[in-house]
């Protein structure tokens, strides 16, 4: 065996699914794509109303291989029918909401969170994320109003991104994913 052959014995593996949440044209579908880049295997389900996306993450220095599973609603943000399946298996969440509509920042604990709670019990982590911070002119929700919320609802951390510049979207997934992988007692 050569060293990499042993070292890749030692990896470890895990699937997490994870959704994104929050109103209409926050940024939901921009947030994946800006993350997953060239790098995007969608799997729409008609029937389901979302779209299906996987994308594998490389953490190296801890030896682990995580594949996210990321559900994504399509079009109308009424997903009724499917709720149950939607959140079935999730362990993360992303709460969107848009810096440039205030609106859509009350909807995330009026009516996103909500649903994440009451149909994820324990132990699932969700993050709250500001969108379109390069608005800045348009700018409706302080950033400290996110913290104060994010606070108050215990979300894991509170970050604001830019889907459209690219900016804080690694970062944001990996607060995610480090959170999910220490609820499930993972050191990293
Ligand atoms: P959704 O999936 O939550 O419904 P989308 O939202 O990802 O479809 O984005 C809705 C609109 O907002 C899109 O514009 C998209 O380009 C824009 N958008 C998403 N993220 C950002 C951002 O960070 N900054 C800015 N300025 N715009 C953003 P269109 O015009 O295509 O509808
Ligand atoms: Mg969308």
């Amino acid at each position: 065996m050569t060293t990499e052959e042993i070292k890749e014995s030692f990896v470890k593996e895990y699937v997490f699914k994870i959704v994104l949440l929050g109103d209409a044209a926050v940024g939901k579908t921009s947030l994946i794509t800006r993350y997953c880049e060239s790098f995007f295997e969608e799997d729409y389900k008609p029937t389901l109303g979302a779209n299906i996306i996987r994308k594998d993450v490389n953490l190296e220095d801890i030896n682990t291989k995580v594949r996210l599973i990321m559900w994504d609603l399509a079009g109308q943000e009424k997903y009724s029918v499917i709720r149950s399946m939607y959140f079935q298996g999730c362990v993360g969440a992303f709460l969107v909401y848009d810096i440039t509509r205030y609106h859509t920042f009350d909807s995330i604990n009026s009516k996103w969170l909500k649903d994440f709670k009451r149909y994820v019990k324990k132990e699932g982590a969700y993050i709250l994320i500001g969108n379109k911070s390069d608005l800045k002119k348009q700018r409706a929700v302080p950033a400290e109003n996110g913290k104060e919320l994010s606070e108050k609802i215990k979300a894991s951390n509170f970050i604001e991104t830019s889907a459209k510049l690219g900016e804080n979207i690694e970062e944001a997934f990996s607060l995610l994913v480090n959170r999910i992988l220490k609820n499930f007692g993972i050191n990293v």
